[in-house]
């Protein structure tokens, strides 16, 4: 069944099938600059105390080795949750072209159950092979839908999404690499079906949490901003409330 959402073609079966689906930006130019403005603040205000803030803060430099880390110390790569310290991507995360799809493939309304913002600035690091709901969300439901949206054009030079189409197939539980709890290991990815994801600022890929993506360095000189929401059908409730930390926010 193919839906049209708003400016989104959702191919419902598609997604199904594939684990995948992209979708056109729902966020008009004014939108964005608003989300990257956004995205500088909140950065900035994090970098400001990051003792404070360091439950939220991944940074570069624990994901760089000696040859890539150099100058990369102090750049936080990620920020997650952001929805409280910068409400701004809450509100966004309940925009109707983004979660309108999600609400025909659940066949209910939908909950925030996590968002983040990778940042991926020039230099930044990979993400090596994953599956979400295996390397972080095993305590919850796998009734989740992640939304990808991209703040700045993004292609394989700045390190966009890559997917396994079809891998979230049968719901596998991968083997994780020897020493990590994350990382699969790579002789259970083919990645020859690797399929990267490139899109102009503001386009969207939703995926399933068993779906193996990745992705590479940032060698370009600029930034690959993604917000990332993930939700869960309004059915269930609120069920990961629990992810803000109490940082001594007045
Ligand atoms: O931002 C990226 O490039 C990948 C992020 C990702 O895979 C994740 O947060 O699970």
């Amino acid at each position: 069944m193919v839906l049209q959402v708003g400016g989104a073609r959702i191919d419902i079966e598609r997604y199904r099938r594939d684990g995948y689906l992209t979708a056109e930006s729902a966020l008009s130019p004014d939108d964005l600059q608003r989300l990257r403005v956004a995205s500088d603040e909140v950065l900035a205000l994090c970098a400001s105390d990051p003792e404070r803030y360091r439950r939220r803060i991944e940074w570069e430099s624990d994901h760089l080795d000696r040859e890539h880390g150099v100058g990369m110390e102090r750049v936080i790569r990620k920020l997650e949750p952001v929805s409280d310290i910068a409400p701004l991507f809450g509100e966004y995360a309940f925009h109707p072209g983004i979660v309108d799809p999600l609400r025909r493939i659940f066949d209910d309304d939908v909950s925030l159950f996590e968002d983040k913002l990778n940042l991926k600035l020039p230099g930044g690091s990979p993400y090596p092979w994953h599956q979400d709901w295996a390397c972080c969300w095993r305590a919850h439901t796998d009734e989740l839908i992640t939304c990808f949206i991209y703040l700045d054009d993004a292609d394989e030079t700045m390190g966009c999404l890559q997917v396994i189409p079809g891998s979230h197939e049968g719901k596998p539980i991968l083997p994780f690499k020897e020493g990590s709890h994350f990382e699969i290991d790579p002789a259970a990815v083919d990645t020859a079906k690797a399929a990267p994801v490139p899109l102009k600022a503001g386009g969207m890929i939703y995926f399933d949490p068993y779906l193996l993506h990745y992705s590479d360095f940032n060698t370009s000189s600029k930034p690959r901003r993604t917000m990332i929401f993930t939700y869960n059908p309004a059915r269930l409730g609120s069920i990961n409330e629990g992810r803000f930390p109490d940082d001594g926010r007045a």
